[in-house]
C-alpha cells in the first residue's frame, strides 16, 4: 500500500471579507448550503495567518493570538472537525497556530478568514492544488463566508442548486475597482452573544418577513453586478446599505429578537446619513455584530475621516493574493 507523503508544516494567509449582498440563511446545514447567493469584497491586509505543524500527539493543539485554547472549547472542536475532512486522506495531528489582525467574533467575519487560511494551509500539507473553486467548496464546509475569503477583490458565492454542494462555491470577479475603500468603525470588540449560525436558524425558524429575503438578495446581487461593471459608486453604496438593513430587519423580526446594534452603531448610521446630506458620498454595511463598515472612494477619504476619526481604512486591492501565497 502506498502512503501519501505529508508536508510536515505549512502556512497561509487569507483576508477577511465583507458582504455587499449578505449570506443569511441555510437551506441545508450539514454541507453548509445557503438559501441565497452573496457578493463580497476582501479586506486587503486584514485577515488571518495560520501555521500548521504535524505533531506526535493524540489530539490537535490550537493556539489563537498567542494563547493555547482549551481542548474542549467550541472553537477547537470546530477546527478539529474541519481538519477531519482532510484526515480521511492521511491521518495526522496538528499544532494550529493562528493570528487574527481583526477582532474575533464581533461581526468582522474572522470565521471567514480563519477557515479560508486553514483550508489553504491544509492544502499545503496535503499537497492539494490551489484551485479556487475546489478550495472554496471545502472552506464553505468550515464557514459559509470562508468560501469568499480565498480571493482578492470582489467574490461571488453561487448558492448552487444541487443537494451535494458541488455547485456551491465562490469565484473572484474579473473587475477591479482601485478607488474603492472600506472604513472599519469599531464599536466594540466584545464577543457577540448569538453567533451567525444560531442567528440564521432563529431567523429561518421564526421570521415571517424572511420569506421575501431570497428575492431581495437575488435582486440586490444583480444590481451590484451592474454597479461594479459600470463603476457606479452611488448604485453600489445604495444597494449594499439597503441589503444590510434588509437582513437586519429579518433579524429584528425573529423571535426571540436578534438586535446586533448598540446605541453607538445607530449613531454611526445617522452620521453616515448626515454626511450624505452634506454631499459626502459614504455608505455603510453591517454584519451580525455592532461594528460598522463604511464604503467610500479614495477621493472622499479626508471628508469621511473628519466624521469618523477612529476608522481603520482598508484598501481591498492592497494585500497578498491568498491563492498565490
Ligand atoms: C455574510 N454573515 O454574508 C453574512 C452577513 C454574517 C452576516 O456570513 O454558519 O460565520 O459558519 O456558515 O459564515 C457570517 O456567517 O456562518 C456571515 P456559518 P458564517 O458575511
Amino acid at each position: 500500500e502506498c502512503t501519501p507523503v505529508l508536508q510536515t508544516q505549512a502556512e497561509a494567509f487569507a483576508p477577511s471579507n465583507i458582504a455587499l449582498c449578505k449570506y443569511w440563511g441555510k437551506r441545508q446545514a450539514a454541507l453548509n448550503l445557503p438559501v441565497n447567493s452573496s457578493l463580497s469584497i476582501s479586506l486587503g491586509e486584514l485577515g488571518t495567518r495560520t501555521r500548521l505543524q504535524v505533531i506526535d500527539a493524540p489530539s490537535d493543539e490550537v493556539w489563537l493570538n498567542g494563547q493555547q485554547l482549551d481542548a474542549d472549547s467550541r472553537f477547537v472542536r470546530k477546527v478539529s472537525q474541519f481538519i477531519d475532512l482532510f484526515r480521511s486522506l492521511t491521518p495526522a495531528r496538528f499544532r494550529v497556530t493562528t493570528h487574527n489582525n481583526i477582532p474575533t467574533a464581533a461581526g468582522l467575519a474572522s470565521s471567514a478568514s480563519g477557515f479560508a487560511a486553514l483550508t489553504l494551509a491544509l492544502a499545503g500539507i496535503y499537497a492539494i492544488p490551489r484551485d479556487g473553486r475546489s478550495l472554496s467548496r471545502i472552506a464553505r464546509m468550515g464557514s459559509g463566508s470562508a468560501s469568499r475569503s480565498l480571493f482578492c477583490g470582489f467574490a461571488q458565492w453561487h448558492k448552487g442548486e444541487l443537494d451535494d454542494g458541488s455547485d456551491s462555491f465562490a469565484e473572484v470577479l474579473s473587475e477591479a475597482w482601485p478607488d474603492l475603500r472600506i472604513g472599519v468603525v469599531e464599536i466594540t470588540t466584545a464577543e457577540k452573544s448569538v453567533d451567525s449560525r444560531a442567528g440564521m436558524t432563529r431567523t429561518t425558524d421564526s421570521c415571517l418577513l424572511y420569506e421575501k429575503w431570497p428575492q431581495q438578495a437575488a435582486r440586490d446581487l444583480q444590481t451590484l453586478r451592474q454597479a461594479i461593471a459600470a463603476q457606479d459608486f452611488t448604485l453600489l453604496g445604495e444597494t449594499a446599505e439597503h441589503n444590510a438593513l434588509s437582513m437586519h430587519a429579518t433579524m429584528i423580526a425573529s423571535w426571540p429578537p436578534l438586535l446586533y446594534w448598540q446605541p453607538a452603531s445607530i449613531e454611526a448610521m445617522q452620521q453616515v446619513w448626515q454626511c450624505r446630506a452634506q454631499g459626502i458620498e459614504v455608505y455603510f454595511t453591517m454584519d451580525a455584530g455592532p461594528n460598522i463598515k463604511l464604503l467610500f472612494q479614495q477621493h472622499s477619504i479626508e471628508a469621511v475621516r473628519a466624521c469618523f476619526p477612529t476608522m481603520t481604512v482598508v484598501d481591498p486591492w492592497h494585500g497578498p493574493d491568498p491563492l498565490q501565497g
